[in-house]
């Protein structure tokens, strides 16, 4: 696992929101978080839909590199978008 970038940090978070939300909530949050980010025509998160969402994500100075490397970290089938699958898996 690469030990910088933002990806860590927003996986840090996940534990301190299951504890809030619990298992089940945290799923939904995810899952809504995922339609709000994704590309509608593509149904994935692309580097440029994330890119569009980083305002959102509180991320606003995150590179082109540490978005295409969270965008990795969910696309399971390697064509660049990271798909529901990938997002929503779960990450414990
Ligand atoms: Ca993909």
């Amino acid at each position: 696992m690469e030990s910088c970038g933002v990806g860590v940090v927003f996986e840090d978070f996940f534990p301190l929101m299951v504890e809030q939300l619990g298992a089940e909530g945290f799923m939904k949050e995810l899952s809504k978080g995922f339609r709000l980010l994704m590309d509608e025509e593509k149904g994935e998160i692309t580097l440029e839909s994330l890119k569009r969402n980083l305002n959102v994500l509180g991320l606003e100075g995150a590179s082109d590199e540490d978005v295409r490397s969270m965008i990795r970290e969910g696309d399971l089938d390697g064509d660049g978008g990271a798909g529901r699958e990938g997002v929503l898996r779960p990450h414990v």
